[in-house]
């Protein structure tokens, strides 16, 4: 690890470069140059705050209003949801991955531009309640933004039980001005209707209220149409069953201090991950790759 913030690791192959910084908050921040794009990754949570290819808006959507203090969760980028999604009795929301201070085990630039770096979730208290696992996180910074989040169970004996989930917040021009697509047929909870059980009837979803589905089942690759921004978003999976979609709308947005009031207008979540049913059952000596590859184009 770099003894003094903002010490450069250059790459010796590629001309991707990482730099350490003091993040907001001065909480340690990882910035990561190609020469397509840009990437914030703060050591809290593994958590991509930022990316942006040159010459288009910033990919995700992060609040103006976020927290970055230490065991704080950031409110935008890219949380890791693990080892539980949603709330847990006497516990965190979305599990404590998201909270703990990652190891940053590797750099790694590859010849043709791009950038991957490892972290390692370090031992936890709680932790312990789990079968013994190793869990890494490799972010590769290139054209695209492409996300690993791989889980071995070390334990000899015992099954590993938990849910995964990228979080994701994209930035939009408009939320008005945004459809979804890749739904049409898939089943999903309406966390807004108590988890009423319903099939997804649009080709094109719009957002025109409160929206919290958990769609589940359902492997496929996921656009976002923003005509404000004239651009497209491709979220292609592997491992993942399903996909939740998130915009807290007005009174939601009023209630959370860590999100402004008009925010809701230029963010979606569009998230990957296995939740609810779709929850992982790891094998003894198994490991699961959750892998998300985020991509744009003009519209
Ligand atoms: O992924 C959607 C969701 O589970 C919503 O229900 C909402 O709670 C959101 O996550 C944000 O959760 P957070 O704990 O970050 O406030």
């Amino acid at each position: 690890m770099p003894s003094s913030k903002a010490e450069q690791i250059s790459g010796t192959i590629g001309p991707g470069k990482v730099t350490f910084l003091d993040g907001r908050g001065e909480l340690p921040m990882l910035e990561v140059s190609t020469v397509w794009s840009t990437a914030e990754i703060y050591l809290q949570g593994a958590h991509v705050t930022h990316f942006k290819k040159k010459n288009d808006s910033p990919l995700l959507f992060l609040s103006q209003c976020s927290r970055f203090a230490e065991g704080q969760p950031i409110r935008g980028g890219i949380p890791v949801v693990f080892p539980w999604f949603g709330p847990r009795e006497g516990l965190s929301q979305h599990g404590f991955a998201r909270l703990k201070e990652w190891e940053l085990k590797e750099f790694a630039p590859a010849p043709d531009g791009s950038a991957s770096v490892r972290f390692r979730l370090p031992d936890t208290p709680e932790a312990s309640a789990f079968p013994s696992c190793t869990v890494d996180y490799i972010v590769t910074v290139s054209e695209t933004l492409q996300l690993e989040l791989a889980v071995t169970n070390n334990s000899k004996t015992d099954e590993f039980v938990f849910e995964n989930c990228l979080h994701t917040y994209f930035e939009v021009g408009e939320i008005g001005a945004v459809t979804i697509k890749g739904l049409k047929g898939v089943t999903y909870l309406d966390k807004v209707e108590n988890f009423a059980q319903k099939v997804e009837a649009d080709d094109a979803i719009r957002i025109t209220s409160e929206v919290d589905r958990i769609y589940l089942n359902t492997p496929g690759t996921v656009e976002i149409l923003d005509t404000r921004l004239r651009r497209k978003i491709r979220i292609e999976k592997h491992a993942s069953l399903s996909t939740v979609v998130w915009n807290p709308w007005i009174a939601k947005s009023q209630q959370m201090p860590d999100f402004g009031n008009e925010e809701y207008e230029r963010m979606i979540c569009v998230e990957s991950g296995n939740v609810s049913s779709n929850q992982i059952r790891l094998p003894p000596g198994e490991v699961s790759r959750l892998t998300v590859r985020l991509s744009s184009s003009a519209l």
